[in-house]
């Protein structure tokens, strides 16, 4: 394999710095110790400028080498396969952090995102209001009952699914006592603060490019 470059956009507003998913790649390069480079792609024109790389326009995407990847969760993943820090070998550790990986994506944020979508745009008491509350009550349980969603430690799960959980209109929707410890502990983990500074950084360092 080549480098392993994690693309991002060369600037964003202020409102998402700290929060854009470029973080989820950096943080698990950061946790495993791959060697990796943050390169980025225009913000303006971003409709239409890497289609062939992010068919939605979005970031961020991946390159390992000859290998191209986007979603956050599919690169992750990918670097899952690469440094058992993120991933245990046994088939049952596997399996716990696949499940809840996809959870994460696919349970939690497909409720989490549109819900917060609304809320922005004035509808706080939306129709997903009571979904968004069962589902996080759902994790709350679980995590009253264990420290790690799965393998006993920490893995890319609780990696993703703090990032979901940790978005501030989320994580005050209600009082959720072991979720907040839960995020709270991720997020103080030392890879995660490093990569969102260097986050926050590169689109600070673009401000006076502009
Ligand atoms: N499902 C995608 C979502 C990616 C996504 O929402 N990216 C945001 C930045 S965090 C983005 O590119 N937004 C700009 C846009 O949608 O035009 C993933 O997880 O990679």
């Amino acid at each position: 394999m080549g480098e392993l470059i994690i693309w991002t956009y060369d600037w964003v507003p202020e409102g998402p710095r700290g929060f854009v998913r470029d973080l989820r790649l950096r943080w698990a390069c950061e946790e495993s110790g791959l060697a990796y480079a943050v390169r980025s792609i225009p913000f303006d024109g971003r409709e239409t400028n890497h289609l062939a790389r992010q068919p939605f326009g979005q970031i961020p995407f991946l390159t390992d080498g000859e290998v191209e990847i986007f979603e956050s969760g599919a690169g992750l993943l990918h670097l899952a396969r690469k440094s058992d820090r993120l991933m245990p070998r046994d088939p049952i550790g596997e399996a716990q952090v696949l499940q809840w990986t996809i959870a994460a994506l696919n349970s939690i944020e497909m409720v989490s995102v549109p819900w917060w979508f609304l809320k922005m745009s004035g509808d706080a008491d939306n129709g997903l209001a009571g979904w968004m509350g069962k589902r996080l009550d759902q994790v709350e349980k679980i995590l009253r009952e264990r420290e790690w969603l799965a393998a006993d430690r920490f893995t890319v799960a609780d990696l993703l699914m703090a990032d979901v959980l940790r978005v501030p209109d989320v994580r005050s929707f209600g009082k959720r006592p072991a979720t907040e410890a839960y995020v709270t502990r991720v997020t103080g983990r030392p890879s995660f603060e490093k990569a969102q500074a260097e986050q926050i950084r590169h689109f600070e360092v673009a401000d006076d490019q502009r």
